[in-house]
């Protein structure tokens, strides 16, 4: 049997741990794509030089041509630029919204059958528009945040119930900005929720507020202590959960920007929201039902997304 092919469009600080993950996993054989000539070769081939020690059989292949990309059955983009200190997401549109338009003509001419997960920020925007570019069905393209964004909260959870993370599970909707919806009522350690162990005295209602809060404000602390560059290893973590639920058809039900087509009374936008990822993509958005003040925080999120959508038209007049 064939081995499965993931290529990943930049080589940088996600693109890199992805391939390393992706080894360790054993999802495939890997090729790294990148503008900077000599960035993904060597990526590539200091990966494959670990995999005797690690034991993984994979092969690994450094591109700048996006030729090499043929026929891969996962393709994670990272390709752009990373927020720096004092700069939101949204100030990455310029820059990013012209790397989409290369890389989504890289797909749809080389890898057009590929399940393709977007991370380039700012997420909820990129991913549409990487869409629009490539062609894509839209169950075949998704955007990687709320993993990450319920992986952060998961572990500032952990932390202050002094739990194994594996018990926490939460859940975080919406766009993948400062204004994304962390659901307490249905987030829950070992199945009982946020807001029943605030009553049994786990916490106290004021400390669930901080770590929403900080939640909310993840990536940003981690921009502001790295100086250069933002988060990876997480990153990069939350996009492999998502391949592999493909690959090995696992069904999960994760948080993803998915393209949304009447669900939450969304149409024509990439919004995060849980899904199941299955061998055919996306298979399934499960509906939530929101209370007043999630309706709000939700509705609220879905405006920013907008928002950018608009700034995007505005920038790239083919997409409007
Ligand atoms: P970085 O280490 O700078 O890697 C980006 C790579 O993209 C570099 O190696 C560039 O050379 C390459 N690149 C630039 N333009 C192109 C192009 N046209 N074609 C191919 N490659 C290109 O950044 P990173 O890996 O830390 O972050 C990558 C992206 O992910 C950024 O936009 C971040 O903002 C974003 N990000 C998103 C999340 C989410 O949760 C959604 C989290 C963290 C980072």
């Amino acid at each position: 049997m064939a081995r499965n092919k993931i290529a990943l469009i930049g080589a940088g600080q996600i693109g890199g741990t992805l391939a390393l993950l992706a080894g360790l996993k054993d999802l495939g054989d890997v090729v790294l794509f990148d503008i900077v000539d000599g960035v993904p070769q060597g990526k590539a081939l200091d990966i494959a030089e670990a995999a005797p020690v690690e034991g993984f059989d994979a092969t690994y292949a450094g591109a700048s041509d996006y030729a090499a990309i043929k026929g891969a059955d996962v393709v994670i983009v990272t390709a752009g630029v990373p927020r720096k200190p004092g700069m939101s997401r949204d100030d990455l549109i310029g820059i990013n919204l012209k790397v989409m338009q290369a890389v989504g003509e890289g797909i749809k001419t080389h890898a057009p059958d590929a399940f393709v997960i977007c991370i380039t920020n700012p997420l909820d925007a990129m991913v549409w528009a990487l869409q629009k570019f490539s062609g894509l069905p839209t169950n075949k393209i998704v955007g990687m945040a709320g993993v990450l964004d319920s992986a952060r909260f998961r572990h500032f959870l952990a932390e202050e119930f002094k739990v194994s993370v594996e018990d926490v599970t939460a859940f975080v909707l919406g766009g993948h900005g400062d204004d994304m919806v962390p659901l307490t009522r249905y987030s829950t350690v070992a199945g009982v929720p946020l807001t029943d162990l605030v009553k049994l005295g786990w916490t106290t209602q004021e400390k669930l507020d901080a770590m929403v809060e900080r939640t909310r404000k993840g990536g940003g602390e981690i921009v502001n202590l790295l100086k250069t560059g933002s988060a990876f290893y997480a990153p990069a973590a939350s996009a492999i959960a998502m391949a592999e639920s493909y690959l090995r058809d696992k069904k999960r039900v994760l948080p993803c920007a998915a393209y949304l087509d009447g669900q939450y009374g969304v149409s024509g936008m990439f919004i995060g929201v849980p899904i199941v990822i299955g061998a055919n993509g996306v298979e399934r958005v499960l509906e939530v039902t929101f209370d007043a003040a999630e309706k709000t925080m939700f509705d609220k999120s879905v405006a920013s997304v907008a928002g950018l959508i608009e700034a995007c038209k505005g920038v790239d007049s083919n997409l409007a």
